[in-house]
């Protein structure tokens, strides 16, 4: 599988190419502790490895491609401390990359690649992931890229950000799997919220409910947790979770488990004591109808964009029947986010401007409304697998209707 990958990218690129990609390294907190490492996920989409200070090396000449691991070298009194670091084989084993080279052996190995690729050539094309220079492994790129700079001044250097993002839009089936993993797991979590939601408990106390789940089915966040009640709800990125829940309130749960590096994201609205209102009802199955709508939509060809696009006008008629456009009131007043982003290694998963959706691509179509003054904030979100026709919704099995969620939250009582 990761082959395949590795095939794919080496196609993908122009002849003669020299890339380079990092699996990245935890920066520095404080004392002798490390921020927690979390690796670069194009490393592992075409690896499978998930350690520190790692790097994948691909030359293309004369249209064969040749792949090559760099790793740290195993230490055993550093193994007593931390563990061990991956050994050789086990490399291998899990990436199926037969050459695999010490990391203080390294530039011998990338001095013998440059002269292969430069033959003939005036300089070598190297290929690096440089889309994003944060505080984050993104780092680690440009850093090798300053080094490799010092040492071979005359390459010429190609951004590989859109070749690896061309590949990880369209997921294999191993990815849709890995998916509807995490998605399970995170209708379990969410179904234990739903059994245990009751008037006058913490969000805090909410949200543990969902994360014991996780825990249990060794699984982690895709993100924190948005736990958010009444007025609550309505804070697009609330993330106190720290109030107690009033009777006769919605609680907005937006949250996901992660599983091996895949990610759900999930919103799930409901009633803190069982029942809606019938204002919070209205409300509700607007978005509700919203969700089916959009979804409705979906087919290769379209954009993020013009879903988004579709929703406002969808709204506009929707809130206007209902008398909530009036006073110079517009849709942005109770909906202004995006309806969808991309999912997969990432929550906000890696995509390209005004990209046209293609069979394979998973994301998340996620309308809310907020109204503030009346301490409703509703968002209704899923994932969808994007089909030769139309779509398949991976959330399917998470209840959403009034009916489905009333009766579910009937039901534990008894
Ligand atoms: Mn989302």
């Amino acid at each position: 599988m990761y082959q395949k990958r590795r095939e794919l990218l080496a196609a993908s690129l122009p002849e003669n190419a020299l890339l380079f990609v990092l699996s990245g390294k935890a920066p520095y907190s404080v004392g002798d502790e490390q921020y927690p490492f979390s690796v670069d996920r194009h490393f592992y989409y075409l690896t499978g490895l998930d350690r520190e200070n790692m790097m994948y090396v691909l030359v293309k000449k004369k249209g064969k491609a040749q792949h090559m691991l760099v790793i740290e070298r195993y230490d055993e009194a550093m193994a007593k401390w931390v563990g061990g670091r991956i050994l050789p084989e086990k490399a291998r084993q899990i990436s199926g990359i037969e050459q695999i080279v010490m990391e203080d052996e390294k530039w011998q190995r990338i001095h013998f690649l440059m002269q292969y690729v430069l033959d003939a050539l005036p300089s070598v094309p190297v290929y690096l992931d440089l889309k994003k220079q944060e505080v984050d492994q993104k780092r680690e790129s440009h850093l090798f890229l300053e080094e490799l700079m010092k040492k071979y001044p005359n390459i010429q250097i190609h951004d590989a950000s859109s070749y690896l993002t061309k590949l990880r839009l369209v997921k294999d089936e191993f990815e849709v799997n890995q998916l509807k993993k995490a998605i399970s797991v995170t209708n379990k979590a969410i179904q234990n919220m739903m059994s245990h939601v009751k008037p006058e408990m913490g969000e805090n106390e909410l949200e543990a409910y969902f994360d014991f789940v996780l825990k249990c089915h060794n699984c982690k966040h895709s993100f924190p947790s948005i736990v958010g009640s009444g007025k609550n709800g309505t804070i697009l990125h609330y993330g106190d979770n720290n109030q107690v829940m009033k009777d006769n309130t919605l609680v907005l749960c937006d949250l996901g488990a992660s599983y091996e590096y895949y990610n759900a994201d999930i919103t799930r609205t409901f009633p803190v004591n069982g029942k809606f209102s019938e204002r919070q009802k209205q409300i509700y199955s607007i978005v509700l109808e919203a969700n089916e709508y959009i979804m409705s939509l979906v087919k290769p060809g379209e954009t993020l964009r013009g879903l988004n696009m579709k929703l406002i006008e969808f709204y506009e008629k929707k809130l206007d029947e209902i008398g909530l456009l009036n006073n110079g009131k517009t849709v942005s007043d109770y909906y202004w986010h995006g309806v969808s982003h991309m999912l997969g290694l990432e929550t906000h998963d890696v995509s390209l401007s005004d990209y046209k959706l293609e069979e394979g691509n998973v994301f998340t179509i996620e309308p809310g409304l907020y109204l503030e003054d009346e301490e409703i904030g509703i968002r209704i979100e899923d994932n969808v697998l994007v089909t030769k026709d139309g779509c398949i919704n991976l959330s399917k099995d998470i209840i959403k209707s009034v009916e489905d969620i009333e009766a579910f939250m009937a039901d534990r009582n008894e």
